[in-house]
């Protein structure tokens, strides 16, 4: 028989279906058999009634099945006695009767709980075991929801006519600055991995206008903290033709409001597990200055806001705004990389920008310098070596319009949609000072 997928059960209560998955739980309950089955779409329970109803063989098999065992079950779709219907969980109105199992992989017993009331491990067992833990639905629904994330930043790049560009991992140069950069041996000669696509976005700008991308990009970021990670999937945009760094400004916060619309129609389910309360976005984002975000802290001016005033910066706003956003811009420009365009009024600061949310940045972006002149000089006054950027100064010495652009973490932005604490919930397989999929300090590399 064809199979059906959980999530559709409910459209074929009193009908003979045949699903496949996994056991997620076995309850044994006198002489009968609960399961509960877990495939892509949701979860079902399902029912072995005693012989001769289920038949002697099905009882049978079902009494050798431990959770993880990968089933295709036959089985006839119930609508529950009222007293039974569990309108909190999906499928709860319906049972699936068995009338037969089959194996289709066995699973050794499980290392820890894995059942959705039971399971309760701390985050580094949680990491350590991702092959496994990763079945559980609430880092399914962390991962789904990552997924509609990238999707709607692709979505709505799209519709504004930015072209997807790859870009490339191995770099000659660092394009950010500081110390921050992991050194590969290439060949004989030594390379970076990228920490951005900065240079090659601004390239390929100069040819297409607008264009974004989705990329892995890296960090030698040595602190160990709740929202660093070394490899972080990077959503990038930059578009030619601006005005004034507001339009990009302007751009990143319709993109930010179009991926948490998304969210909201796609991941309702998700969020629910999750026990989610997407961020507030309101018609237009707060924007203060640094210089202005200092002033509304009360504390004296600094190159950049350190976490714990950004968490309180968030706070103040929450609270005057409603708003769980705003935009910091006009950072000291020596202290910014060199692409960052300076304010002509004041060019001590610059006119780059971050997006803050719930305490935590999650966006950088701003204007750039697109005059070949002043690029130069920028390049010399970084004290960077122009042969290593020559293809990226080339770009801009055959005429580059006036252009910015933003990047967006994709980790930081699951993190603090879905409010969890540590980045490292939010990402797949982490990396970080301390592992990359196991412990450094327990792995031979
Ligand atoms: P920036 O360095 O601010 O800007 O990075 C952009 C966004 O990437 C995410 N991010 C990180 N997430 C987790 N762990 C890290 N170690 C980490 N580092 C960065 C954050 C951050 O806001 N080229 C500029 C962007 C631009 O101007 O277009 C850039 O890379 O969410």
């Amino acid at each position: 028989m064809q199979r059906t997928l959980i999530g559709d059960l409910g459209a074929h209560k009193g009908e003979e279906v045949t699903i496949k998955g996994w056991v997620s739980v076995r309850r044994d309950q006198g002489k009968m058999v609960f399961f509960d089955f877990r495939d892509r779409s949701g979860t079902v329970q399902g029912v072995v009634l005693p012989p001769p109803a289920g038949g002697l063989a099905t009882m049978e098999i079902a009494k050798e099945i431990r959770n993880e065992y990968v089933v295709s079950v036959d089985g006839k779709v119930n609508a529950r006695p009222e007293k039974n219907v569990n309108s909190k969980v999906q499928n709860g109105d319906i049972e699936l009767e068995v009338m037969g199992i089959t194996i289709l992989a066995k699973a050794e017993p499980l290392p820890f709980d894995m059942s959705v009331d039971g399971y309760n491990l701390d985050l580094t067992t949680e990491l350590d075991h991702r092959a496994l833990t990763l079945r559980h639905p609430r880092l399914q629904a962390i991962f789904k929801v990552q997924a509609v994330i990238i999707d709607s930043f692709r979505e709505y790049m799209k519709s504004q006519d930015f072209m997807e560009f790859q870009a490339p991992a191995i770099t000659p140069a660092t394009a950010e600055g500081g110390a921050e950069v992991f050194q590969v041996q290439y060949f004989d000669k030594k390379a970076y991995l990228t920490q951005s696509p900065q240079l090659y976005k601004q390239i390929v700008m100069t040819a297409f206008e607008r264009v974004f991308s989705v990329n892995k990009v890296f960090r030698a970021e040595p602190s160990a903290t709740t929202r660093h990670i070394t490899e972080i999937v990077s959503l990038d945009a930059e578009m030619a033709f601006i005005e004034s760094w507001t339009d990009v400004r302007d751009m990143s916060e319709e993109t930010v409001r179009f991926v948490l619309q998304q969210v909201e129609k796609k991941c309702a389910r998700e969020l629910e597990v999750l026990g989610a309360v997407l961020p507030t976005m309101i018609e237009k984002t707060p924007t203060y200055s640094l210089t202005e975000a200092f002033a509304k802290l009360g504390v004296p001016e600094d190159k950049d806001l350190n976490p714990e005033q950004e968490r309180k910066l968030c706070e103040i706003v929450k609270e005057e705004t409603g708003s769980d956003f705003v935009y910091v811009y006009g950072y000291p420009t020596m202290k910014k990389p060199f692409y960052v365009y300076p304010n002509p009024e004041n060019p001590e600061f610059n006119e780059g920008m971050d997006l803050l949310c719930r305490g935590v940045e999650w966006l950088s972006g701003g204007r750039r310098v697109n005059d070949y002149a002043q690029l130069m000089q920028h390049v010399e006054k970084w004290g960077m070596d122009p042969k290593k950027i020559e293809m990226f100064l080339e770009a801009f010495r055959y005429g580059a319009p006036p252009e910015g652009g933003f990047a967006l973490g994709a980790e930081r932005m699951t993190m603090q949609i879905l409010g969890l604490k540590n980045i490292r919930e939010a990402t797949l397989f982490p990396r970080d000072m301390n592992r990359i999929d196991l412990p450094l300090s327990e792995t031979e590399i």
